[in-house]
């Protein structure tokens, strides 16, 4: 098989990946990393990703590393179905929605998310309240844009979707152990709702759901 992907279960990056290559109809191997087993800081995986992060695409043109990057090499590959738009507008915007996530609404929620989660402490009073803000104000900016159009990107899935998804999940997630958070409101909103579904309807997208996310439901079911 041409393409090889390493990554970690619930990685938002890794799952990027794994919804572009769904969406472009890629075939690929995997390998799936334990984050405690530390296998992808050690030799052979740095030799592949310097910075021992995943997710990293193994590809007949070498390892690709940095998911936006891992989708922009895609879209050259095949480009159909388009993830970065046909025309030079198409492309800006798709780009600025993914910026804006990437330098506003991402750093947020790692802060939120994290300190829900235990891997990192508060570090000043009042830090996951300000994150929590932060994210309500973002995600009322994304909730206008899909007010009046079906994807972020416009009328057809982009990349800017595909970014964006799985940041929506943990979101989710976190929320889950914050029962009077503010954010819940935003996240009932129908068009969020609309959007995710439709995400959902991607081809193969329930292979991409984070495996241990989901055998932790099955168990609190139990
Ligand atoms: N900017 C990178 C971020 C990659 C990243 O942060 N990966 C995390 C998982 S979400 C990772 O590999 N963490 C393991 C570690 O650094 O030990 C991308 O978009 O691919």
């Amino acid at each position: 098989m041409a393409y090889h992907l390493y990554w970690i279960s619930g990685s938002p990056p890794s799952w990027r990946v794994m919804l572009g290559l769904n969406l472009k109809k890629i075939r690929f191997t995997d390998t799936r990393f334990m984050t405690e087993d530390e296998e992808h800081k050690g030799e052979p995986y740095l030799a592949l990703n310097p910075r021992g992060e995943v997710p990293t695409l193994v590809t007949p043109d070498g390892p690709i590393r940095e998911s936006l990057a891992i989708l922009a090499y895609l879209d050259r590959v095949k480009p159909d179905p388009p993830l970065f738009g046909r025309t030079a507008t198409e492309a800006g915007v798709i780009w600025s929605w993914i910026m804006d996530y990437e330098h506003h609404l991402r750093p947020a929620m790692t802060v939120m998310t994290g300190i829900t989660f235990g891997f990192r402490e508060e570090m000043h009073e009042g830090e996951l309240e300000a994150s929590i803000q932060q994210g309500c104000d973002e995600m009322q900016t994304i909730l206008r844009r899909l007010k009046l159009m079906p994807w972020l990107g416009g009328n057809q899935v982009s990349a800017a979707d595909i970014a964006f998804y799985p940041g929506v999940q943990w979101m989710r997630r976190a929320l889950r152990r914050l029962p009077d958070c503010p954010l819940h409101d935003v996240m009932q909103d129908p068009a969020l709702l609309r959007w995710e579904k439709k995400i959902e309807k991607l081809p193969k997208f329930a292979d991409t759901w984070p495996p241990h996310w989901r055998e932790a439901d099955a168990q609190a079911a139990e």
